[in-house]
């Protein structure tokens, strides 16, 4: 069994989607964000960024502290998965290699880029239009990464893989972030290939009715976008 620590987010949904598609057994346990779920101890021992998603792996063993396996980083979680079921990665080195690449490239570059357009768009006060220009240009950029290399091929790395459930929850929401995805018909023909999906839908329904719960408030946006270090600290 594999507890999956989520909250009804891009980043949340790409782990809920990999747990379906590879029909996993799953319980979820809610990280309500926007109320600082986040900060317990218990979270911040599976994940010491405080950021969900994460999973613990009650049928493995870490064999340094002899409890069951904890993952966090959604790339991280991904990559766990597909090498534990030998599902939705490619098995040669090659391939492997890709994947990383993917991986590094969609947590390092399209991840964080489409955060702050969604944190400029969405949450941040007005008057914000340097950097709200900037996280688009940025969101376009990445899509033009993903439109330069879906160019000869239908997914990521030739077969629907852990790459594509990276990716692709921020292209699913390119409208509510202000962008467009007109440009980019390769992009959006993969998008709808994988909405169409019903694991995915099933990921993506994971916890739905919670998706704006107290987000939108001053004190909850006030938990989320000013923590600091002192946070932190005060746990140690
Ligand atoms: N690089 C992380 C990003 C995770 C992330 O940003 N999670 C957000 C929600 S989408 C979160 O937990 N935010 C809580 C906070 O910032 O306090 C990953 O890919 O797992």
């Amino acid at each position: 069994m594999i507890d999956l620590y989520y909250w009804p987010t891009p980043n949340g949904w790409k782990v809920s989607i990999a747990l379906e598609e590879l029909a996993l057994e799953y319980r979820t346990i809610p990280v309500e964000i926007g109320a600082g779920d986040q900060f317990t101890d218990e979270f911040l021992s599976i994940s010491p960024n405080a950021k969900m998603p994460a999973i613990v792996d009650h049928d493995a063993v870490d064999p340094q502290t002899g409890k069951p396996v904890t993952v966090f980083e959604s790339g991280a979680v991904l990559y766990y998965l597909a090498n534990k079921t030998g599902m939705l990665m490619p098995s040669d080195d090659n391939g492997r290699k890709e994947t990383l690449e993917w991986l590094f490239w969609q947590t390092g570059n399209q991840g964080p880029m489409a955060g702050q357009l969604s944190h400029f768009s969405n949450y941040a006060p007005d008057n914000q239009d340097y950097s709200l220009q900037r996280y688009l240009g940025e969101y376009d950029r990445n899509l033009a990464v993903l439109e330069r290399r879906l160019s000869d091929r239908d997914y990521i790395l030739n077969d629907y893989s852990i790459a594509d459930i990276l990716s692709f929850p921020w292209v699913l929401i390119a409208k509510p972030l202000g962008a467009s995805l007109e440009k980019f018909p390769r992009v959006s023909a993969w998008r709808q290939r994988i909405k169409e999906r019903p694991a995915v839908r099933r990921g993506v329904d994971l916890l739905k009715d919670r998706q704006n719960r107290g987000q939108h408030n001053a004190q909850n946006n006030k938990l989320l976008f000013n923590q600091g270090a002192n946070h932190l600290l005060k746990k140690s």
